[in-house]
């Protein structure tokens, strides 16, 4: 439903109202139990048609649905709600939010602070992949670092470090574990402490592996959302917020995870390689593609050894797949 300006500014102001009164509410019941059927702060567990999950402070799972005027919310959103009863709730405000993950115009979650592409020694990564990823995450406009799995397989650590190189003179932030082996665990769950999450990447590299490590008792978390939400079986699809043992929190769900660069228009390409930017504008031509045009400063770059050959190639090849398929198939689109 549409609403006009005016319709849209009074359920603005409802909504800061009742934000206000929740803040002053849980300001007063800071060291209390809060009381059940106050309105509350709590955050977006999950969403399934009009309905969400919504864990209060303490902890505890509500199945609740929105008033009327209420924009849709996503895992990872923060919102008023208010008790119902024992299960059920009510959500009355939704707060603003820090930044939104979309993908095809639809919004996947909220609220995230770090994106993490996971590639492994085995399936071998490829730059050309890492690329896609990196473009995808540049586009969100979130930080993202890159975890190297399964080290342990690997006999020249050197050459190995030597490869991502590249990576980390462009200023990504580099982790090289092994799940199996338990190696350089520690550091990561220090960085994922006090934030949210996402994993990214291709399957087998072992991201599953990884979120058992960090969420031992997974099962049992996804077990209790699907009892709350009635979901069923579908909760292992559906994108959910989970907390990691060693602090912090990660929203995951199959879709997310192998979250694909699709639908990216040239523009968002060149955005994507963050050492491009700052030389667009430079070329002879306004319109150029930085393929075969005379004066072209990302070609310059190229030679002068400012762009590296593997990034430049992964930019040929994606901008070459955009203009060779103008029409975009959707039919893998609604998965997520
Ligand atoms: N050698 C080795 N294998 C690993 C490591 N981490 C995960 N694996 C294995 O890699 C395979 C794929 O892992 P999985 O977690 O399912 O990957 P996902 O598809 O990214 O979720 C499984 O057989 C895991 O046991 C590791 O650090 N070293
Ligand atoms: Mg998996
Ligand atoms: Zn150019």
């Amino acid at each position: 439903m549409a609403l006009n300006r005016r319709q849209k500014w009074r359920a603005e102001k409802i909504q800061s109202e009742r934000i206000a009164r929740a803040k002053k509410a849980s300001e007063k019941a800071e060291s209390e139990v809060s009381i059940s059927g106050e309105e509350q702060k709590g955050r977006v567990i999950t969403r399934y048609g009009q309905r969400q999950l919504v864990e209060s402070n303490d902890g505890e799972l509500f199945q609740c649905t929105s008033r009327r005027n209420i924009d849709i919310s996503v895992a990872g959103d923060e919102v008023i709600f208010q008790p119902t009863d024992n299960d059920n709730g009510i959500v009355t405000a939704l707060l603003p939010r820090k930044n939104e993950l979309k993908r095809q115009e639809k919004l996947i979650a909220a609220n995230v602070d770090q994106l993490w592409l996971v590639v492994a020694a085995e399936p071998k990564y490829q730059f050309d992949l890492i690329d896609r990823y990196l473009v995808v995450a540049e586009n969100a406009n979130l930080p993202v670092s890159i975890i190297v799995n399964k080290i342990e397989l690997v006999d020249d650590l050197e050459s190995l470090y030597a490869d991502f190189l590249i990576y980390q003179n462009l200023g990504y932030k580099l982790h090289f574990i092994s799940v199996k082996e338990q190696l350089n665990l520690g550091d990561l769950k220090q960085q994922l402490a006090d934030k949210t999450h996402i994993f990214l990447g291709q399957s087998g590299v072992g991201k599953s592996s990884l979120i058992n490590e960090l969420i031992p008792d997974l099962n049992i978390r996804v077990n209790e959302i699907s009892e709350k939400s009635k979901l069923g079986k579908h909760t292992t699809t559906n994108t959910c917020i989970y907390k990691i043992a060693s602090g912090g929190d990660l929203i995951d769900s199959p879709g997310i995870r192998e979250f694909q660069l699709d639908n990216l228009e040239a523009k968002d390409i060149l955005n994507g390689f963050r050492e491009f930017t700052p030389l667009l504008g430079n070329c002879r031509f306004r319109n150029c593609q930085h393929i075969n045009e005379p004066n072209c400063a990302i070609k310059e770059a190229l030679e002068s050894g400012g762009i590296h050959p593997y990034r430049y190639n992964s930019y040929l090849r994606l901008i070459e797949s955009q203009i060779a398929t103008p029409v975009r198939n959707c039919s893998n689109i609604t998965q997520l």
